[in-house]
């Protein structure tokens, strides 16, 4: 697969600001002429934003751990072949709303091995990785409180207890410690222009592009 764009990943539990962020880092590289594809999983093609209803819709136990990531895998296989492959081919920067340290994080959370993790990964997306990682992250309370403060209904994730978040950020944040080439840690519990400096400086430093702090 030609790659000749960058794949930029940003991860963190609910109400971390993902979404914000995303919007302001799009627009300091568009600023430098870059084309950059705003993206998001699960979903981000029309097959995996069919497959994202079946995995976001009904009750916390509709799927047990393994068909819920033989889910979350048939998805990204999707939106890679669909939509990020091509994107990148094309030499423009795609940033993908969460990608698979979810999977770790949130599966792995449910239960769900992480060798069959891997094993999953490897047939679905190859060697093929992230040029770079950001985890945005903050304390469970703080996000819960965000989201909840704008939310409409919850979600087969959001309805999980403080625990299951709890699970979900140590994974994030062991999974940092374990790639930190690929992986930078934001403290997501500062303010809005704070984050966005910290995103800024990072990701001029790991890619090499003078974006504006
Ligand atoms: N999932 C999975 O299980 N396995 C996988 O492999 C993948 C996903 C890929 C998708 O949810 C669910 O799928 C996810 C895991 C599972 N479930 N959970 N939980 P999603 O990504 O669509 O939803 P989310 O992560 O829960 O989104 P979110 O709550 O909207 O979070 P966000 O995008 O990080 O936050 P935001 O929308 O930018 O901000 C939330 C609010 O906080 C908003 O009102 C902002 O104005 C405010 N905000 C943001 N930043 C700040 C700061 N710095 N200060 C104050 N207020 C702020």
């Amino acid at each position: 697969m030609p790659a000749s764009g960058r794949f930029i990943t940003i991860e963190g539990g609910e109400g971390a600001g993902k979404s914000t962020q995303i919007g302001r880092l799009r627009d300091a590289l568009a600023g430098l002429g870059h084309t950059v594809v705003v993206t998001r999983e699960p979903g981000g093609s029309v097959g995996a934003e069919e497959i994202r209803k079946l995995l976001m819709g009904g009750g916390v136990d509709r799927w047990d751990a393994v068909t819920e990531a033989l889910l979350v895998y048939a998805a990204r296989r999707d939106h890679l072949v669909r939509t990020v492959w091509p994107a990148l081919a094309r030499g423009e920067w795609v940033i993908s709303d969460r990608f698979e340290d979810s999977t770790r994080a949130y599966q792995g959370a449910g239960g769900l091995d992480l060798a069959a993790i891997e094993q999953l990964g490897a047939v679905a997306r190859g060697s093929f990785r992230p040029d770079l990682t950001l985890i945005l992250d903050l304390p469970v309370a703080v996000g819960r409180a965000r989201a909840a403060a704008r939310r409409g209904p919850s979600d087969r994730f959001e309805d999980r207890g403080d625990g299951f978040h709890e699970k979900v950020r140590a994974i994030f944040l062991a999974t940092a410690s374990a790639e930190p080439d690929r992986c930078a840690v934001i403290d997501a519990a500062q303010d809005l222009d704070t984050v966005a400096a910290a995103i800024a400086a990072t990701v001029a430093v790991r890619l090499g592009v003078a974006l504006p702090r």
